[in-house]
């Protein structure tokens, strides 16, 4: 039986997320879909579901019985209400990171869910679905590297728009960095600092950009690194693991060696939809799997509390330039 999907948020990635379920992935079509701006809603949904239902709010479309599950690609502080609305409703939902803006609404939201008994939340991190970074977990895994020392990782956008402020670089940039490289190593962290280097004078005058996060995990593991998000020159996403036996990197996106007028090299990537293209399609297709089985494997609700808290270390730690301690309270959520 075909999986209706509700989208709620059709904006950059929620258009598509709605363009993958209804021309890539299988099993699903989208049923319904919601956003503050119809207009803009309806112009997402119309190429591809002529039927599709328009809901005026979120909450009436978790709530309709044309929808089975819900995409949850709104803006960042709407997502803990609505991923509460469709658990309440019995309902699985796959919610676009942030899981919620803060550690304690990510908190609630793992409780909520547990109360139910099952999993119903999937957060959309998508990197461990990206064939590069479980290449190198696999690495790990075999131990061909002995073991982990460091990591060194870089996150750089060519640009941000105007409303991108100096803590999203954590929140909505390093989050995704926070995430994976947890999922890498298996490893918690227990502490934060930021640094500010030399402000680049492509940035906004009131966005300190670039920045250095530096991690340290239970194991000892240290971690460093570097958001850049007016690097100018594309889409780069690095990440080298420091072992006893020797070093690992997670490899660049294929792409045509070209020779041509006196010079050798490989596009870089512009655009983050394009650099995780397939990562998000395996999520997602991951995603309906999971709930037409009755088993969501994905990104959990403690994924997005885990990364959460360590995100409120970090965005305290740009403000204190002090060592910040990262706790995961296992007791409150009962884990
Ligand atoms: P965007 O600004 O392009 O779109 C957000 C949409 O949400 C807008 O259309 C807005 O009208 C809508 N919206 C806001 N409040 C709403 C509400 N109450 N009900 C319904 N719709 C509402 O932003 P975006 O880039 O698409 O990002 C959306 C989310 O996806 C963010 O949480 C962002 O962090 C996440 N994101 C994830 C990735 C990734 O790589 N996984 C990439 C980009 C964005
Ligand atoms: C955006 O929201 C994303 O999630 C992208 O993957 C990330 O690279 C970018 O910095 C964020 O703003």
């Amino acid at each position: 039986m075909t999986l209706n999907l509700g989208v709620i948020g059709t904006g950059a990635i929620g258009r598509d997320h709605i363009r993958r379920c209804s021309t890539t992935l299988s099993g699903a079509r989208v049923a319904a879909v919601s956003d503050i701006d119809p207009v803009q809603a309806r112009a997402a949904i119309a190429p591809f579901e002529s039927e599709a239902l328009l809901f005026e709010t979120g909450e009436a479309l978790i709530a309709s019985p044309s929808v089975d599950a819900v995409l949850v690609t709104s803006w960042g502080p709407t997502h803990a209400a609505f991923v509460h609305a469709a658990i309440a409703a019995g309902k699985p939902v796959f919610c676009e990171k942030p899981l919620a803006t803060t550690a304690a609404d990510c908190l609630s939201i793992v409780k909520a869910e547990a109360a139910t008994g099952k999993r119903l939340v999937q957060v959309g991190f998508m990197r461990p679905y990206d064939s590069g970074y479980r290449a190198l977990r696999q690495v790990l895994r075999d131990n061909t590297l002995g073991t982990v020392l460091m990591i060194h990782a870089a996150h750089r956008n060519p640009t941000v728009g105007a409303n991108y402020t100096t803590d999203m670089a954590i929140t909505d940039t390093l989050i995704h960095e926070l995430d994976v490289l947890r999922w890498l190593i298996e490893d918690d962290y227990v502490s934060a600092q930021v640094i500010f280097p030399r402000r680049s004078r492509h940035a906004r005058a009131d966005l300190r950009d670039p920045q250095i996060v530096l991690l340290e995990t239970a194991k000892g593991i240290r971690i460093d690194v570097e958001i850049f998000v007016n690097c100018r020159y594309g889409y780069d996403i690095q990440c080298e693991i420091v072992g006893e036996e020797g070093i690992a990197r997670l490899p660049e996106p294929s792409a045509v060696t070209l020779r041509h007028q006196a010079r050798l090299g490989t596009p870089i990537l512009t655009d983050w939809k394009d650099r995780f293209i397939a990562a998000y399609d395996v999520e997602l297709q991951d995603f309906i799997d999971g709930v037409r089985d009755g088993a969501l494997k994905g990104p959990s609700a403690w994924d997005g509390y885990a990364a959460a808290v360590a995100a409120d270390a970090c965005v305290l730690a740009q403000r204190t330039g002090a060592v910040e301690p990262i706790v995961l309270d296992r007791a409150a959520a009962g884990v």
